[in-house]
């Protein structure tokens, strides 16, 4: 087999894995096949949307505010987003350069987003919108050739047996006390069982929340019965990835790592003290604002280019980009995001041959950018600096020409040995966003 850059980067990775407790799941073809789909796509909408959007102050308001839960069993009748149109969401995430979605089925506060025969406390039997906005979407993204992945919360702070409380929501009155956890996990892997048997092919489970039975490291106060639920979802869709926002390292069952807020390995966000990078597929989630749910004051809005520089980063870091919108109760996705998610568009029409289907080279990472690569092809991508002269590693491999990707004009080669090549880029018009050089090996 020809060594390429990607093959020899791929022998060191591979050596790594062995070390993570993965060792008794054997992923089906299909799960794997999924694993390179995904890999290759690089590029997802995180949709953070159900009856907390109406309050406008994002998804964890019962607990920050300690809404009694009798109140927020109100909250569902307010809930009608009548301009909601699956149409419209799934062509803005194509139109952005999205591959797939991500969205909320659950979130803490237990609402189901779906028509749950195990629940009445869904958005089918709650809300006078009365319809599966989940079964919409789906149809949706089938249509438009977008895959779908559900958010899916362990902790839920409504579920009667959802005992003995965790960390968080203890301060929600009216919660139910002496309930049985193992009958709350029977009540999670049937809903889950809805989700993978209604829907189509589901392109993964986005688990969250584990963290809030956590005690020390990976050890939790309960049982979370985690490959139990695991082998359900294989054994109901052997081809469906799993992930789990656990911020510590890969459980064995598990098809995909995400880091929150972080580039892999990055803990700026303060959730990954005790997370390692496995060996498995890796994503990366961040908000466009400070918010994850519709948030009526935040504006603190992220710039088109410092977003691009994020997906463009996670790529080098070999990891997918989940940005996130947190629709308003009406259904829409609010303008400001719409706009920037458009502009990101522009720039993924243009360049996304450098994103799409490569690999990162993650120990490549510069201070002027990253490196992405597609067979014999590096991409470097300058996010910053004023450097004009670039030393990058060549795996040994004879470097035969570089070329500015926008225009395929040369770019000298100064030097090359056995380890490194030197090229160098002249009078050339610096990229606003991201120059890239494609690299030719
Ligand atoms: O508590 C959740 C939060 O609401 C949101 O869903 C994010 C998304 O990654 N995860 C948790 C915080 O770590």
């Amino acid at each position: 087999m020809k060594k390429t850059i990607l093959s020899t980067f791929l022998l060191v990775l591979c050596t790594h894995a062995l070390v993570f407790s993965q060792s008794d799941y054997k992923p089906a073809p299909e799960n794997i096949e999924a694993r390179q789909w995904f890999q290759d796509a690089k590029f997802g909408l995180f949709i953070h949307w159900g009856v907390y959007s109406v309050l406008g102050d994002g998804e964890w308001i019962l607990n920050q505010r300690k809404i009694p839960l009798k109140s927020y069993e109100k909250l569902p009748e307010a809930f009608n987003p009548t301009q909601f149109d699956a149409a419209e969401w799934v062509s803005l995430a194509k139109a952005t350069g999205m591959k797939y979605i991500t969205i909320t089925s659950k979130h803490h506060d237990g609402f189901a987003m779906w028509d749950s025969k195990v629940s009445d406390w869904d958005i089918v039997d709650r809300t006078p919108y009365k319809k599966d906005v989940l079964k919409m979407l789906s149809a949706e993204c089938k249509k438009q050739g977008i895959k779908l992945f559900f958010y899916h919360s362990h902790l839920d702070w409504h579920q009667p047996d959802y005992y003995p409380f965790g960390a968080t929501g203890k301060e929600i009155a009216g919660r139910k006390t002496g309930g049985n956890f193992n009958k709350y996990l029977d009540y999670m892997d049937a809903q889950l069982t809805e989700l993978l048997t209604n829907y189509g092919d589901i392109g993964g489970i986005w688990f969250d929340g584990w963290w809030d039975q956590k005690s020390k490291g990976t050890a939790t106060n309960i049982d979370w019965r985690l490959s139990k639920t695991y082998s359900l979802i294989h054994k109901l869709q052997p081809g469906c990835m799993i992930g789990n926002n656990h911020h510590v390292e890969p459980f064995p069952g598990e098809d995909f790592q995400m880091f929150e807020k972080d580039l892999p390995g990055g803990n700026s966000a303060g959730f990954n003290a005790d997370s390692k990078i496995g060996a498995l597929p890796l994503e990366t989630c961040e908000t466009m604002n400070n918010s994850w749910g519709f948030n009526i004051t935040d504006n603190k809005y992220k710039s088109t280019k410092d977003l691009i520089h994020y997906m463009v980063k996670a790529a080098g870091y070999n990891a997918n980009f989940l940005l996130n919108v947190g629709p308003m109760s009406n259904g829409k996705i609010q303008p400001e995001f719409q706009q920037t998610l458009r502009e990101m568009g522009e720039w993924t029409k243009v360049n996304g041959e450098t994103i799409y289907g490569t690999r990162g080279v993650p120990g490549a990472a510069r201070e002027w950018g990253v490196m992405t690569t597609k067979g014999d092809k590096v991409y470097l991508h300058i996010l910053k600096g004023e450097d004009a002269t670039f030393i990058i590693p060549n795996y040994g491999k004879k470097l035969k020409s570089a070329v500015l990707f926008k225009d395929k004009s040369k770019v000298k080669i100064v030097t090359e040995d056995k380890e490194m090549a030197v090229i160098q880029l002249s009078n050339y018009n610096k990229e606003e966003i991201d120059t890239i050089v494609e690299l030719q090996f």
